[in-house]
């Protein structure tokens, strides 16, 4: 018997019985199918946000896909026209979030699942050395896009008791020359989402902080101001993480059932770990 429930796995269901197997003729069954559940995820260009777009739609979900490159997002979208709809905004624009949201389509307006995975890296230099615009970017856009759009989506995910997922990272617990503001606005993002979830506490809303270390998308190439050489070698000799990885993550969190909620997963490539505190020697 076929379920139309909240669950997320509705959606697997959906897809299922959509992409393979005869028509259905049993009358109840076709009553029952679920509409499949829709996700909203940022960064959705590129890296993560792109595998995680693809995986859930290759899972049968509704998607907005987010991002400024329109292009990339245009290409994501022709895979599965009928079941996305692009949301191209700068996230650091709260207006242009706001008018993003006001011109969903309406059955793309109830939103289950929110991805917050838009954000970068800007530089390596030391504090002092730091570049003080990349470090309001950085900030700008990992946090204060980041919470302007969770503020504007929570009536709608309290009323179908969705789920956050927030892409943190293990510079947000673990600190590193040259990581900063990056290190700190991800922390940020781990300790908001323990927040939410206190906040939301008794709404049936989940939220998750995912904190991968090393992946190679085009993280170190925007860190690096487009030095694909440099990005080259930060991954040369090293299995990192991919972004299938992730993505895997984010589906396998959406299909748990409504009871469960994933605090945080934090994850390395195995070629990467801790080297310990550094001592500075007088003399
Ligand atoms: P990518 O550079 O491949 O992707 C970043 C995405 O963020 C792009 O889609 C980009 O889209 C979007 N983005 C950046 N700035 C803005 C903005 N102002 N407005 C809207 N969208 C924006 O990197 P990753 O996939 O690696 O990064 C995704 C997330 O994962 C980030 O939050 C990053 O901090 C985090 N992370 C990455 C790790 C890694 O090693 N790669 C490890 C741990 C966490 P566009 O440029 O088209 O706007
Ligand atoms: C990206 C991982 O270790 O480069 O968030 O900061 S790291």
């Amino acid at each position: 018997m076929i379920v139309a429930g909240l669950s997320p796995e509705s959606s697997d269901n959906f897809h299922t019985r959509q992409s393979g197997g005869p028509p259905q003729s049993n009358p109840l069954q076709i009553a029952m199918t679920p509409s499949p559940k829709t996700a909203f995820v940022t960064g959705a260009s590129s890296g993560f946000g792109r595998a995680i777009a693809q995986r859930l739609l290759q899972a049968g979900w509704r998607l907005i896909i987010s991002a400024r490159r329109r292009e990339r997002l245009d290409a994501l979208a022709a895979e599965f026209p009928e079941r996305c709809h692009i949301a191209c905004f700068d996230i650091r624009d709260s207006a242009a979030i706001d008018a993003a949201l006001a011109g969903l389509p309406e059955n793309f307006a109830n939103i289950d699942l929110l991805v917050n995975n838009a954000g970068l890296a800007l530089g390596t230099a030391p504090a002092p050395q730091a570049d003080l615009a990349q470090w309001r970017q950085m900030i700008d856009t990992n946090i204060t896009g980041l919470i302007t759009l969770t503020h504007a989506l929570l009536p709608r995910l309290i009323e179908r008791k969705g789920l956050i997922v927030n892409i943190s990272s293990i510079a947000a617990h673990y600190p590193y020359p040259g990581g900063n503001v990056y290190g700190g606005s991800k922390a940020f993002v781990s300790q908001f989402s323990l927040g939410l979830r206190s906040d939301l506490h008794g709404t049936g809303v989940r939220v998750t902080s995912i904190e991968p270390g090393m992946a190679e998308t085009e993280f170190t190439l925007v860190r690096t101001g487009g030095n694909q050489a440099a990005s080259d070698a930060l991954y040369a000799g090293v299995t990192p993480i991919r972004a299938e990885d992730i993505a895997e993550q984010v589906a396998w969190i959406a299909s748990l059932p409504a009871h469960l909620n994933i605090n945080r997963i934090e994850t390395m490539p195995v070629n990467q770990s801790f080297a310990g505190f550094q001592v500075h020697r007088e003399g």
